[in-house]
């Protein structure tokens, strides 16, 4: 805890929206370091995810959640929940929406309605962000942000680019207008509360959603069997299983002669290394348990 926290501001700052908006890659741009994992397909995000940002006069702490929709599915209403969970505990909110698409009307009117409904009782400032402006005609801005203005009594309406950053400071200096002063929660040097094994299973997974189809991404759940650092090697040696829900999608993950697997492994250790700063051995293994997601106790065995 800083005593002495002056002119320090400080605070919970939600990262919400519809699956694919780019959340996780905002929230790893403002922190300068990857946290949470990214793919460009939806629902990537799981947990919420806390990342730590400070400046010389101020300390964020960003909520990663996973992406709002109409969930039928246990793992899926989980995720839901944890994103609605965060609106209530947190001193402002950046909604994102991704601005790259058109949309036809009818579907751009289901989701406003959609966004009102998710803010309905929120106290919070909400900041409505418009992201992915790079792919985007800068004719169409003002005109959208105008709509958008329209729509809900948002605190502010800021478009920007999660992927170039541009953009991007502009939402700190904005956040830092709502934010207390206070003291800094957490250390300046700790950027999560996560755990690296934690790290470690989401990077594996984000390597599946990348690299596999269909539905295995969304049938497939990463846990730690073992992580054994060794300092006088220098290396850490790290077991992790890939969880499949039927017995007919290990063969897709493994892939002819384990050729699928290796990849998967390869890409998932360079990653690992990078983030552990040490070189690691990862081996993989695939399991099948019969409908994990729909498991309550599995799912509790995932965090949820
Ligand atoms: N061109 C462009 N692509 C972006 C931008 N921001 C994110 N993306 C891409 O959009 C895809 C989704 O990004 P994520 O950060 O995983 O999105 P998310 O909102 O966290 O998604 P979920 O976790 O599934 O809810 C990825 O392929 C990103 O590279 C942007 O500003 N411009
Ligand atoms: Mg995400």
């Amino acid at each position: 805890m800083d005593f002495l926290h002056g002119n320090v501001r400080s605070g919970m700052v939600a990262i919400v929206g519809p699956p694919n908006a780019g959340k996780s890659t905002l929230m790893n741009h403002l922190l300068g370091q990857k946290i949470s994992i990214v793919s460009h397909k939806p629902q990537t995000t799981r947990n919420r995810i806390l990342g730590v940002v400070n400046g010389d006069d101020y300390q964020i702490v960003l909520l990663d959640t996973p992406g709002l929709h109409k969930a039928r599915q246990p793992l899926n209403r989980e995720m839901v929940r944890i994103a609605m969970e965060s609106l209530k505990e947190v001193d402002a909110i950046l909604y994102m929406i991704d601005v790259s698409l058109p949309l036809p009307e009818k579907i751009e009117q289901e989701k406003n309605k959609e966004l009102m409904e998710q803010m309905e009782g929120v106290v919070a400032p909400v900041i409505l962000i418009l992201n992915k402006v790079d792919l985007l005609d800068k004719e169409q801005l003002l005109p959208m942000i105008k709509r958008y203005s329209e729509l809900y009594p948002f605190h502010g309406v800021m478009p920007l680019s999660a992927l170039t950053g541009e953009g991007t400071t502009e939402v700190i200096d904005e956040l830092l207008a709502i934010l207390p002063l206070g003291p800094r929660y957490f250390p300046e040097d700790i950027p999560t509360d996560v755990s690296e094994r934690f790290l470690v299973a989401e990077i594996v997974r984000e390597k599946v959603f990348l690299q596999t189809g269909q539905e295995i991404p969304y049938s497939s759940a990463v846990t730690i069997e073992s992580f054994q650092e060794d300092d006088i090697k220098q290396m850490t040696t790290i077991h992790a299983t890939i969880v499949l829900e039927r017995n007919s999608q290990k063969g897709i993950v493994i892939g002819k002669g384990g050729k699928k697997l290796k990849s998967i492994g390869i890409a998932a250790r360079k990653d690992i290394e990078k983030m552990l700063g040490q070189k690691v051995l990862l081996k993989l293994w695939v399991k099948v348990r019969k409908n994990w997601s729909k498991d309550e106790r599995f799912l509790k065995e995932l965090g949820f």
